[in-house]
């Protein structure tokens, strides 16, 4: 059956429909985005959420000369298959495909670009803003979810959007579900004001009958205004965004195109800020995904009929034996406390609330209140534990630096994601938090090599008097046995696991197993190649670094980190401190952007796969004479 969504193009194409060819073109775009992230996985149930409210966006705006600013941008893969990228679509997320979230190079619909939440409102303020000094005439709409909106960021642009009173649209795409369900007392606020059964008859029919008063000139006029506000703050209840400056739209039904169309329209044309609050079902349309959301939020492949992921068995994950000790040293310990800004599944600590819910906060899309609530926590004689992915870290660094190290606080970042990601891209690699973290003094920074050594180092680091940073990787560990307890680890040591008279490699967390095979490899050829378990980012081993620079021909620094200001640029900075002659190259990944796809390609790329890095040793190697007479 042919449809109508491929004959759609760019917005133009629909933007003459009758109502129910909109309805079955958002039926076709659900089909759509079902289809494809079965395959390639991705961010389905925001996006199933969000067909009908991007498609009557597009209707009533003239994208792209309006700006249409999404958050974060991953509920929007039916504005990709809306602007022109239908035939890109199955790429998504894959290796030189689309993106999952938007790209101002993807195309000119894309006017802004995102992958953490909260930074819509504030983008789209400048945009407005820009747009009356330039005395343009484009509109501009922004998307925030609630969850979003529990960010303060999205509260600092609404303050000063309120109170420049810019004409704008921001739209209110509420879901009650972050990741996992919202909370906090402004989703509980939403929820009210969504329940509220009475709320939009009342708004509507004291504001029918304000608008009905007689219509007067002069100073009249501005004492019969007056009047209507007072009568309107006097007789409906408080409306938070009313009392901050903007006309309030809604609770409107956001799968109800017959609604959202002519409601937008009336956002659209008046003059001054607007929120409008749209109710939308996260997974609409997929049974399984309506019922499951959390686990529909970003999942993998999936079959279609059943809603069964299609994921191979394997070892735990590194955030899983980070939360089953988490659990465990809370059980030994009443003072331990764990802290998720929004991410109780991606961190695992979902496992910590349902052990010790009294002793977990999910303080919401909140890094920055998540760190210095720690800070309050650990002063006041707890052990805070902030799990957070070292992307979402970024946004807390003031907090980290001012709060917690400054006033050198035990709190204990459990920095997740520590490396590339894979199909999140480049909004979402953990390749800076060495560099950000390293600086600030007091803070200790620790990355093992396999679960085995993650767990053992959260045990520690429990224990130490300051802030440590314990970094560990996304995905599953090496299936190491955990109940046998591995070498104790003394804290402040590297482990010199083999030395080598040619070259040591010096890597840092899960890189050391590629030090290992590159070992074998180079041995082959005749060198004799040592390697080095870093561990410790800061403070650096510095005994055996001098131990191990006196006993090779050369040092080569691993890691999958930037290499501006990572562990290897640590080890060169201590190197030139101490004088040491020993030849020490860095590799690490490249001052770029690094987008999305398979972590083993980019490994590849930028030489630090096996192959990659002894071909690289053997060329540098090959150049100097062999300390070991091959
Ligand atoms: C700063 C930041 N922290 C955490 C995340 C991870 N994250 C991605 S989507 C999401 C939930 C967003 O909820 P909402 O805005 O309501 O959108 P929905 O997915 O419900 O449509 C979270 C927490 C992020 N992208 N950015």
């Amino acid at each position: 059956m042919a449809g109508v969504l491929e004959g759609v193009q760019s917005p133009k194409d629909f933007r003459h429909f009758s109502l129910s060819q909109l309805e079955a073109l958002a039926q076709e775009l659900r089909q759509t985005i079902l289809a494809t992230t079965a395959k390639t996985g991705g961010h389905v149930g925001a996006s199933l959420g969000a067909v009908e409210l991007i498609l009557a966006l597009h209707y009533v705006y003239d994208t792209p000369t309006d700006r249409l600013v999404f958050d974060i941008g991953h509920q929007a893969y039916a504005h990709k298959l809306l602007s022109g990228r239908q035939e890109g679509f199955p790429t998504i997320r894959q290796l030189n495909g689309l993106s999952g979230f938007l790209k101002r190079h993807e195309s000119e619909f894309d006017v802004w670009e995102a992958g953490h939440a909260g930074t819509s409102l504030s983008g789209a303020v400048g945009m407005a803003v820009a747009r009356d000094l330039q005395r343009a005439s484009y509109d501009v709409a922004a998307v925030i979810g609630d969850g979003a909106l529990t960010a303060g960021m999205a509260w600092e642009a609404l303050n000063q959007l309120g109170h420049l009173k810019t004409r704008m649209v921001i739209v209110v795409n509420d879901n009650s579900m972050s990741i996992a369900p919202n909370v906090g007392a402004l989703s509980r606020y939403l929820t009210d004001l969504r329940t509220a059964p009475g709320y939009l008859r009342m708004k509507q029919d004291i504001e029918g009958i304000l608008e009905s008063l007689p219509v007067l000139g002069g100073p009249l006029r501005r004492a019969g205004e007056r009047i209507k506000d007072v009568l309107h703050h006097a007789v409906l209840p408080g409306n938070v965004f009313e009392e901050l400056g903007f006309k309030y739209f809604g609770p409107i039904d956001g799968h109800d195109l017959g609604s959202l169309v002519p409601v937008l329209r009336s956002a659209r044309e008046y003059d001054g800020p607007v929120i409008l609050h749209v109710i939308t079902q996260k997974g609409r349309g997929y049974r399984p995904a309506e019922e499951r959301p959390v686990q529909f939020h970003g999942p993998g492949p999936f079959e279609i009929e059943s809603g069964k992921m299609i994921k191979k068995a394997g070892p735990p994950t590194y955030s899983q034996v980070f939360s089953q000790t988490l659990v465990e040293l809370a059980a030994e310990r009443s003072d331990i406390v764990a802290i998720t800004a929004a991410m109780p599944d991606g961190t695992k600590l979902d496992y910590f609330q349902t052990r010790f819910p009294d002793r977990y906060f999910d303080v919401g899309i909140a890094e920055q209140h998540a760190a210095t609530f720690a800070a309050g926590l650990a002063v006041a004689g707890l052990r805070p534990v902030f799990a957070v992915y070292s992307t979402f870290l970024q946004r807390a660094y003031d907090q980290l630096i001012h709060d917690v190290c400054h006033q050198n606080l035990p709190v204990l970042f459990a920095v997740d994601r520590a490396g590339l990601v894979g199909g999140d891209g480049a909004t979402h690699q953990g390749v800076y938090d060495l560099a950000f973290l390293r600086t600030v003094p007091n803070i200790e920074i620790v990355m093992g090599k396999d679960e085995r050594e993650l767990k053992e180092l959260i045990r520690m680091a429990v224990e130490r008097p300051g802030p440590v940073a314990v970094r560990y990787p996304r995905g599953a560990g090496r299936g190491l046995p955990l109940e046998e307890a591995g070498e104790p680890i003394p804290w402040g040591k590297a482990e010199w696991i083999h030395q080598g008279r040619d070259l040591t490699i010096i890597a840092l967390g899960p890189m050391v197993y590629h030090a290992l095979e590159v070992r074998e490899k180079l041995a082959t050829l005749g060198f004799d190649v040592g390697v080095v378990n870093a561990r410790f980012v800061k403070p650096l081993d510095e005994q055996m670094l001098e131990a191990v620079a006196q006993s090779t021909g050369a040092v080569m620094t691993l890691e999958e980190h930037a290499l501006a200001g990572g562990f290897g640029s640590a080890v060169a900075e201590w190197a030139n401190t101490r004088g040491i002659t020993t030849p020490i190259r860095l590799e690490g990944l490249p001052d770029v952007f690094i987008d999305h796809g398979p972590t083993d390609y980019y490994l590849d790329l930028y030489g630090l796969s096996v192959e990659a890095l002894s071909r690289k040793a053997e060329e540098w190697l090959g150049r100097r004479t062999p300390a070991s007479g091959r």
